[in-house]
C-alpha cells in the first residue's frame, strides 16, 4: 500500500515539464524523477542521436531500473512520453500545453536543431502527448493544464498540491 501517489508530468519539450516538478518536489516531499537524468545516469538507452541530439532510450532497461522505486509511491515522473509506464503505477497523468509561439521562442532559446524544434513544435500543434496519454491511461485521472505565463505554473502547482492532499484523505487516511 502506498503512503504517497505517483504522478507523471508530461507534454512536448520545452512545455515547463522540469519547472514544475522541481517545485512540486520542493513544495510536496514527492521525488523528482527526471527520465533524461535516469537514463543518461544509469545507460539506459542504445545510443545517442546525433542529428536530434537526444539520447535513443531502451525502455525495458528504463522500466527494469525505476520499477522497484516508483511501485513505493512518491514520485513525479518527468518525461515526455507516458504511454510506457504501466496503468497499475499511475494515479495523475499532468499533461502540460502552451501556445506554439512561446514554445518556439523556448525551443529556439535551447538552441534545438531545426527538425527537431519543427517535430516538437508540430507535435505541440496536433496535440500528440494528450492524445498519447488518452490512449493509455483513464480519463478520470488525466488533467490538461497551461504553461504559458508564471501565473499559469502557480496555479498549477496548487491545483496538484490540491490533488495530493486529496489522493492521501482517500487512500491513506480513510484507512488508517
Ligand atoms: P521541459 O522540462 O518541459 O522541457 P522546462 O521546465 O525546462 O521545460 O521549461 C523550459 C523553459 O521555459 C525554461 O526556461 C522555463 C520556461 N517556462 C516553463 N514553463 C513556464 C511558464 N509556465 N511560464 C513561464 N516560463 C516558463
Amino acid at each position: 500500500m502506498k503512503s504517497q501517489p505517483n504522478i507523471i508530468v508530461t507534454g512536448t519539450p520545452g512545455v515547463g515539464k522540469t519547472t514544475h516538478c522541481e517545485t512540486l518536489a520542493q513544495n510536496t516531499g514527492l521525488k523528482h524523477l527526471s527520465i533524461n537524468d535516469i537514463v543518461k545516469e544509469r545507460g539506459c538507452h542504445d545510443g545517442y542521436d546525433e542529428e536530434f541530439k537526444s539520447w535513443i532510450v531502451d525502455e525495458d532497461k528504463l522500466l527494469d531500473s525505476i520499477e522497484d522505486e516508483v511501485k513505493q509511491g512518491g514520485y513525479i515522473i518527468d518525461w515526455h512520453a507516458c504511454d510506457l509506464f504501466p496503468k497499475s503505477w499511475i494515479d495523475l497523468v499532468v499533461v502540460l500545453r502552451v501556445d506554439s509561439t512561446l514554445l518556439y521562442d523556448r525551443l529556439k532559446a535551447r538552441d534545438y536543431p531545426e527538425a527537431k524544434l519543427q517535430e516538437n513544435l508540430d507535435s505541440e500543434i496536433m496535440e500528440v502527448l494528450l492524445q498519447e496519454a488518452r490512449d493509455s491511461y483513464d480519463e478520470e485521472i488525466i488533467v490538461e493544464l497551461t504553461s504559458n505565463t508564471s501565473d499559469d505554473m502557480e496555479s498549477n502547482i496548487e491545483r496538484i498540491e490540491s490533488w495530493i492532499g486529496q489522493w492521501k484523505k482517500n487512500n491513506v487516511e480513510g484507512t488508517q
